[in-house]
């Protein structure tokens, strides 16, 4: 972690001993120093259930102590993340059997745990990865929108990732498989508080970006010289010459490119890489006697498929689905991993999906499920995703959870487990709530009812509860058809006025109440701009190119640091 870094936050690094005494103090501890900046929002359901929360925290308190007594450690946690499922394509098998595949590992896990049924997340896939490596809203930390590459510019290196917390309290901590935060030297995994990483800075996108699909008129421009030359096209700066797939680091040391582009193959064996570390990481873990944190981010739905395949998983045949399937199979030798170590019943496991279908210009098989709207979309069919969790002997089993849990309270929620909330930096809004409660306790339990939903810097609508307004149609003057019941129309296919009236009050105080926050506490307003793919120690002459300008930069009347001052206004998309 940076100095400056530590410097913004209440606490710095604590002894061993202090560490253990902070994990069997009782909760009042963790705010000694000062409380955690939530949204606004979340001080009106303190003011009302605080007490309740504070009595729930000390028997929670008390059992993860039991907890740590028993184990002699804090929990494993793993978290599993792919890319745009709609609710119900995982864990539900009545909707598999009309889609055409089956996850029958991932189902059992939701039989054995919780099948979450309102997890929001952000609209995309940059968005609400940021959401959770910072327990931010992705707007707070300037991932707004999807990056593509080469983007020359990520996250900030003074947002506390969820690694840098557990990391400072003693976990190992491991990144594997889809980033997507940025492709500048400080938006690397391993420089966020990840002690090994295994990360494709960028979506999988570049998937296509292979001969046989310039040459199958998949893509074109990325390849010339496998097509009639054009004596039009002059302009040889915006090709991406050179790229890179994946990069894998330790924390404090060096960078490697790892696969080279550009066959596809070796895209398809991040994904079984990804999964060989994540094992072998558990077990160098187990090993050392030390809990783990691994974020395991599958790849998984590659746009071109893997030439080595001789024929398809399932009845469906889409991407989505062949991708389930996959990291299905991958989910069932975790758990029998797990047993085999005989750790299951100290690690907490969650999977499930960063947006909601992409059904705007994405590939085939994917569509709506129950809800309205895809990934880029504020409705709910673009925010709420399939997510179950599974913790043996703790979470009691085949639950299924109406309350609303969003992404970023996965941040607080393991840093609560993992005894480190005195981390969570104290200058800035941190969305993600505590949901212990909700995780040990159960249905009824969450410490939230309301989501902020964005597109790009825009705030799109708001959720309380059943109620939803859509802020982004709203109407000056008057309001009109703004208002949502989404029991009465989950599909929010017709919006009310008259019926909802009772709710624009409650709606116009959330939303000043957040953008008093807003104001308070403001938005990084952009990715921090830098170099692309800087560091790396082992880099490849076409990735060196990915820097250098073709075009004699002394020649133009402006310097790339100038447009520094511009940054991004075209990059990535709205969604
Ligand atoms: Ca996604």
């Amino acid at each position: 972690m940076s100095d400056r870094k530590r410097r913004n936050r209440s606490v710095g690094l604590t002894s061993a001993a202090t560490l253990v005494a902070l994990s069997l103090a009782t909760p009042q501890a963790y705010a000694a120093d000062g409380k955690i900046i939530h949204d606004a929002e979340h001080y009106v359901l303190e003011a009302q259930h605080g007490a309740k929360w504070a009595m729930e925290d000390a028997d929670i308190q008390a059992k993860l102590a039991a907890l740590e007594a028993k184990h002699g450690m804090k929990p494993n946690i793993i978290h599993i993340m792919w890319d745009d499922t709609g609710v119900g394509e995982v864990g539900i098998p009545e909707i598999q059997a009309v889609r055409g595949f089956e996850t029958p590992n991932m189902n059992q896990m939701a039989d054995e745990g919780i099948n979450f049924m309102r997890m929001y997340s952000e609209i995309a896939c940059t968005q609400t990865r940021a959401a959770f490596q910072t327990g931010r809203y992705a707007v707070r930390s300037g991932m707004h929108s999807v990056a593509f590459p080469v983007e020359s510019s990520g996250i900030d290196a003074d947002e506390v990732m969820i690694a840098e917390l557990l990391s400072d309290v003693g976990y190992k901590t491991a990144f594997y498989g889809k980033w997507h935060l940025g492709d500048t030297e400080p938006s690397y995994a391993h420089n966020q508080g990840y002690d090994e990483a295994f990360f494709t800075p960028y979506n999988q996108v570049p998937s296509m970006w292979v001969e046989g699909a310039e040459l199958n008129n998949v893509v074109t421009g990325l390849f010339p010289e496998f097509y009639g030359e054009d004596k039009y096209d002059i302009d040889n700066s915006w090709q991406p010459n050179g790229y890179v797939w994946t990069l894998e680091g330790t924390k404090g040391g060096e960078t490697l490119e790892w696969g080279p582009p550009p066959t596809v193959t070796n895209f398809w064996d991040i994904e079984t890489e990804a999964q060989r570390r994540t094992l072998a990481f558990i077990d160098k873990s187990v090993e050392a006697n030390e809990p783990f944190f691994i974020a395991y981010h599958p790849i998984a739905l590659g746009f071109i498929p893997d030439p080595r395949e001789k024929s398809k998983l399932t009845a469906n045949k889409n991407v989505l689905q062949e991708a389930l399937v996959r990291i299905d199979t991958f989910v069932g030798e975790l758990f029998t991993h797990l047993d085999a170590k005989g750790i299951s019943d100290n690690t907490l496991v969650i999977v499930m999906a960063d947006n909601g279908p992409f059904t705007h210009f994405g590939p085939r098989g994917q569509v709506e499920t129950l809800y309205t709207g895809g990934k880029g979309d504020f409705t709910e069919g673009g925010v709420r995703v399939p997510a179950i969790a599974k913790w043996e002997g703790v979470i009691e089993p085949d639950q299924i959870v109406g309350d609303i849990v969003h992404v970023t309270d996965l941040y607080t929620t393991f840093a609560r487990l993992g005894g480190a909330m005195d981390g969570i930096p104290r200058d800035r809004v941190i969305d993600g709530v505590d949901q212990t409660s909700l995780f040990l306790n159960g249905d009824g339990n969450s410490r939230r009812d309301y989501v902020m939903i964005y597109q790009h810097k825009k705030l799109a609508a708001g959720v309380k509860g059943r109620f939803k307004r859509d802020w982004k149609n709203a109407t000056p003057g008057l309001s009109m058809n703004e208002f949502y019941d989404l029991y009465t129309d989950p599909r929010e296919a017709n919006g009310e006025m008259i019926e909802q009236f009772h709710v624009k009050s409650m709606f116009n105080r959330q939303l000043a109440r957040h953008n008093l926050w807003v104001e308070k506490y403001p938005n990084r307003a952009e990715p921090t701009p830098g170099p692309a793919l800087t560091g790396i120690a082992n880099e490849r002459p076409e990735t060196a190119k990915l820097r250098t300008s073709p075009v004699d930069l002394e020649k133009l009347p402006f310097t790339p640091e100038q447009m520094n001052n511009y940054p991004l206004p075209l990059s990535g998309s709205d969604f």
